[in-house]
Parts: structure tokens; C-alpha cells; sequence
């Protein structure tokens, strides 16, 4: 049971069959003023503190606090290791609101020991328009855990987000709560195999040596698709026309323009890499694909301490087959030393996975909508958004 959510407009379980409730949200709208004004409270020892992520000081007390406590996998072997830059890139979209970076302190030293973000986001649900709220970076310290802090900080962030008048919201978790959307797994492609396999990230083979499996996983030292190129600002309406006009076949998707593709795609570095492909012809921009760097922290390995992962992000393709696209958006990544490349199952990425010799995670990342109800379960393949 989910003594929390089951209080929350969420889809619930026992409504799942229930062909006859319409598709959209499930409470209306209060008026901005009728929102509780005070923030939630707190167990007397914490108090809530918006957090300035442009802060230097802040952003660091941040980044401790996800480094040490934040998303492992089911073995505890690994943490995700979010770099400062990539934070501030994540919670400073066009338009975010700072009062959605909230933080949880102990009163008598400051210690941040909490968090929760939102960021906004219009995001289309079948023909529906809809500004969201994505929520994202949860996380109590592991000294607090199981104390019920979490709910508290999702209806602080919720009553935040109220505030603005905004009563969706999108999410994903590892864990199943009351009810996915959708269920995806991540895949995985091998680019530096000798150390996954120390670290133990992967697993020898059966009847696999070390020198055949470096041998299977390796890839040209140089891209073959051309006119395949490093994303510019000059790129950015013809980037953002391919984009809109791809993400339309799926059935949640978000909706960008100009200002979030320069945001979100232009390359930054060691945050978000993009490439396209111009035609040596036409000079069009044909093909884009994107990925981000998130490493994890490997814990209790005497001779590594960081895997460096990539992460497929948006990815189009109108003349590339999106199997030579993907394959030279590996070898960028491997030139660029990264030791995995991971995508999910959304969108076309089933095409390539496993041409592409990328294996099956363990461990499930489910989709959520808050205040929003779907007819139906979505296939991975009719997702078109990607959360960081
Ligand atoms: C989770 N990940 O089910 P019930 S993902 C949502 N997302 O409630 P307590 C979660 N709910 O079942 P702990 C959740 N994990 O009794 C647990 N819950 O109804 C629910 N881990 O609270 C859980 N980060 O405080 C239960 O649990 C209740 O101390 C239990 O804290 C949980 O960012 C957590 O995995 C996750 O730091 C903070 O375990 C802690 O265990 C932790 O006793 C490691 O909580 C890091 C980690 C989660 C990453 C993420 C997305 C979060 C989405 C939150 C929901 C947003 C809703 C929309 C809000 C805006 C609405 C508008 C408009
Ligand atoms: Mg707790």
C-alpha cells in the first residue's frame, strides 16, 4: 500500500481498467489565492530553504549532499555522480523559478540535509498541450531516511508549483508507485569494456576472453556519416524545426522553441553533446542527435573511483538511418573517453540497440504524470521525452 499516494491525483491502481474516467486531469484548478500560503511543516529540528543554484556555495552544498545519497543501483555498486555545471544546467531552463529548488536544512547548524527541484516544461499529451512541472533530484539523506521527509517535500515543491499556477507535473523513478505511464529499460553499449569488467559493471562473456571482448566492442577512430558535425548556435532554428517536427509521431512529448533547444541542446561541455548532419549538398540540416554526461561514482573499487557515462538524449533522423547516426554518435563518445554509452527503450532506439551491440540493464525506469490521467499504458516506443 502507498499510504502517501494514495492520497495524491495520480492515476491509481484500482482505477486502471476504468475505460469510462476521461483522459486529462483529475482536479481542477483553485484559484491562485485558495493555495495554502505557509509552507508545510517540517519535523521541529529542519527548516526549508530555497536554494540558489547561481550560488556557488549553494551549488557545492548541493552537490554533496547528491553525491553522498543520492539514485544507486540495486547492488549499491554505483551512485550517480551529477557535476555542479550539469546541475546548473538542469535547473536554469528558460523561465525555471528558483523558488522550485528547494532545500531542507538541519535549524541548528544549516547543514543541508534535502532536496527537491521542479523545473517547468510544456509537454503534449496526445493533442494536449500541457506546462508542467518536471520534478527531479529527490533525495534525504541516508541518515533520514524512512521518516516520512519525502511526502512533505512533495507537497512543499507541489504547493510551490500551485503558486505558479501550474497543477501538472512529469517524473521518473526507479521505484513503482501509484502508476506508471510507462516502464523502460536502459541499455547499455560497452566503449571502454576492460574497465566495466573490472569495475564490475559488466561480466565476461560465456566463452569470452578479455582480448575478444575488447576486440567485439571496438569502433572506428573516426565518424563515417557525412556532413556529420558538432551542433552550433547558428544551427539552432533548423535544429528546432527538425526536433518539433519529429517529437510529433509520439504520444508524450515535450514542445520546444528556439529558447529550449539553446538551452538544453546546444553543446556544453562535459553537460550535453550535439551533433547534426548537414548535407554537403544542400547545406540542410538533416540529422541530430544528442547525449549527456552523467558519471557515477564507483563505490569501494581500490583502482577507480568515476565511470564516465553517456546518456542518449534527443535523437532525429530524416535521411541518416538512425543505426550509422547512433553508431557515430559511439564513436564520438568513445574519442571523447567515455566508458558506456546507456539509452533507453523510448522513441526508435529498439532499432538500434541491439545492432548496435548495446545489453539489457537491470533495473527499470518508470514514467509518471502528476494530476494527468491516461487512457492507457504507453509502450516505451510512443515516448518522446527524455529526463535528466
Ligand atoms: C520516489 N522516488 O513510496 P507511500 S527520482 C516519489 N518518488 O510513499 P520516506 C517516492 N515517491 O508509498 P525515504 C520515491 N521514493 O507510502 C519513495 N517515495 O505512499 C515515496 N533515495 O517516504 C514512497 N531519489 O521519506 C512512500 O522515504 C514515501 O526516506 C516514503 O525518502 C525517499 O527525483 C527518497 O532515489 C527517494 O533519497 C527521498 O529514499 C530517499 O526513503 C532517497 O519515508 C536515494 O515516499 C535517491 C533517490 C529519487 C529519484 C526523483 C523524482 C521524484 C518525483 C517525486 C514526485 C513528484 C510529484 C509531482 C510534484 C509536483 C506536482 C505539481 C503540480
Ligand atoms: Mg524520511
Amino acid at each position: 500500500t502507498h499510504k502517501f499516494w494514495e492520497t495524491q491525483p495520480v492515476g491509481q491502481y484500482k482505477d486502471l481498467g476504468d475505460s469510462s474516467l476521461p483522459e486529462g486531469p483529475i482536479e481542477s484548478p483553485t484559484p491562485i489565492g485558495e493555495v495554502k500560503q505557509e509552507p508545510y511543516n517540517l519535523p521541529s529540528l529542519y527548516e526549508w530553504s530555497t536554494c540558489d543554484i547561481g550560488s556557488e556555495e549553494t551549488c557545492t552544498e548541493v552537490y554533496n549532499l547528491l553525491t553522498n545519497n543520492y539514485v544507486e543501483d540495486d547492488e549499491n555498486m554505483f551512485r550517480f555522480n551529477y557535476s555542479k555545471e550539469f546541475l546548473r544546467w538542469a535547473l536554469h531552463p528558460p523561465g525555471y523559478f528558483k523558488s522550485w529548488h528547494i532545500g531542507v536544512r538541519v535549524k541548528a547548524t544549516k547543514k543541508l540535509v534535502a532536496f527537491i527541484t521542479g523545473v517547468p516544461a510544456k509537454i503534449r499529451v496526445h493533442d494536449e498541450v500541457v506546462t508542467m512541472a518536471e520534478i527531479n533530484f529527490l533525495c534525504v539523506h541516508k541518515r533520514l531516511r524512512s521518516k516520512r521527509l519525502a511526502p512533505v517535500m512533495i507537497k512543499e515543491v507541489t504547493r510551490r508549483v500551485h503558486l505558479e499556477n501550474i497543477w501538472q507535473a512529469a517524473y521518473t523513478a526507479g521505484v513503482v508507485l501509484p502508476t506508471p505511464i510507462a516502464t523502460c529499460q536502459y541499455w547499455h553499449r560497452s566503449l571502454n569494456p576492460k574497465k566495466l569488467i573490472d569495475v564490475g559493471f559488466s561480466r565476461l562473456g560465456a566463452r569470452m576472453t578479455m582480448s575478444r571482448t575488447i576486440k567485439l566492442y571496438k569502433l572506428p577512430d573516426s565518424t563515417v556519416t557525412p556532413g556529420f558535425r558538432k551542433m552550433e548556435l547558428r544551427d539552432v532554428p533548423a535544429v528546432t524545426r527538425l526536433i518539433k517536427n519529429y517529437l510529433a509521431q509520439f504520444v508524450v512529448a515535450p514542445e520546444f522553441n528556439e529558447n529550449d533547444v539553446e538551452h538544453l541542446l546546444l553543446p556544453t561541455e562535459n553537460v550535453v553533446d550535439s551533433y547534426l548532419v548537414e548535407s554537403p549538398e544542400t547545406h540542410e540540416i538533416t540529422d541530430f542527435c544528442s547525449f549527456y554526461t552523467l558519471p557515477s561514482t564507483i563505490l569501494g573499487n581500490p583502482n577507480y573511483s568515476t565511470l564516465k557515462a553517456a546518456y542518449s538524449f534527443y535523437n532525429v533522423t530524416t535521411r541518416t538511418p538512425l543505426l550509422q547516426l547512433m553508431n557515430d554518435a559511439l564513436i564520438v563518445a568513445k574519442q571523447k573517453d567515455y566508458d558506456v554509452f546507456n539509452a533507453l527503450d523510448v522513441m526508435h532506439n529498439e532499432s538500434f540497440l541491439k545492432e548496435l551491440k548495446f545489453g539489457p540493464g537491470d533495473g527499470q525506469l518508470h514514467y509518471y504524470l502528476y494530476n494527468y490521467r491516461i487512457r492507457h499504458a504507453l509502450k516505451p516506443s510512443e515516448l518522446g521525452l527524455v529526463l535528466l
